[in-house]
């Protein structure tokens, strides 16, 4: 059950919209379904935020998360990486090309950064806070300090993945963690949904709907 308290953002909350690009929209390379459903609630969202930054998955050619980078793998299968055990996808969101693309839909022409991540050729990010070494950190923590914010609002895709690691790694930063759900979309695999759901409630992030949100 999503609380139900209303929330006015102010100067220090700030929205992250997740990986809203092309490779993760119906049509791309790995599509998540219903993902283009999460634009129009965004770009509300967006409006009642001063404060928003995007994250961008951002992957050399041949990066270790592609099965096509291990021979006789295939996509949503699991391999031993120097880190732990990693999840092989398609190819996507490679440097560069469309399907690295944020949604030409998206309407968030006030938003202040943007995190590029996953450009290690040998390391995959879900996270905007920390490399999937779970030693590599992105700077954003200390970017999100720096500038005082104390609460800090996800959307985007995948829910499961790179929404769930980014909240994860926020609460564990110190900041109050909200996972906006209908802002938000699931590849679910292997159970991965219903994992993330479990993780994010253990660790304090509240799960809210959009409609919660109410501009100043
Ligand atoms: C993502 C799988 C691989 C995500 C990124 O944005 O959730 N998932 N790369
Ligand atoms: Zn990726």
């Amino acid at each position: 059950m999503a609380e139900q308290a209303t929330i006015v953002p102010t100067d220090r909350d700030i929205l992250i919209v997740t990986d809203v690009q092309y490779d993760f929209l119906p049509g791309g390379a790995l599509a998540v379904a219903g993902g283009d459903a999460i634009i129009e609630p965004i770009n509300r969202l967006a409006g009642a935020f001063r404060h928003v930054l995007l994250t961008q998955d951002w992957h050399p050619p041949g990066h270790a998360s592609f099965a096509s980078t291990h021979p006789g793998r295939k996509p949503f299968e699991t391999v031993e990486l120097s880190y732990g055990t990693q999840v092989l996808w398609p190819d996507h969101c490679v440097q560069g090309t469309r399907g690295a693309e944020f949604s030409a839909d998206l309407r968030i022409p006030h938003a202040q950064l943007v995190i590029r991540k996953g450009y290690d050729p040998a390391i995959d990010s879900y996270s905007g806070f920390l490399e999937a070494d779970r030693k590599t950190a992105t700077g954003l923590a200390g970017y999100l300090k720096e500038r005082g914010f104390e609460r800090v609002f996800c959307t985007g895709l995948a829910t499961d993945f790179c929404v769930a690691w980014t909240a994860l790694d926020a609460r564990a930063a110190g900041f109050d963690t909200y996972v906006i759900e209908d802002a938000c979309r699931a590849i679910d695999t292997h159970g991965s949904l219903e994992r993330a759901l479990h993780d994010l409630k253990k660790a304090g992030v509240h799960l809210i709907d959009s409609t919660q949100i109410v501009a100043a």
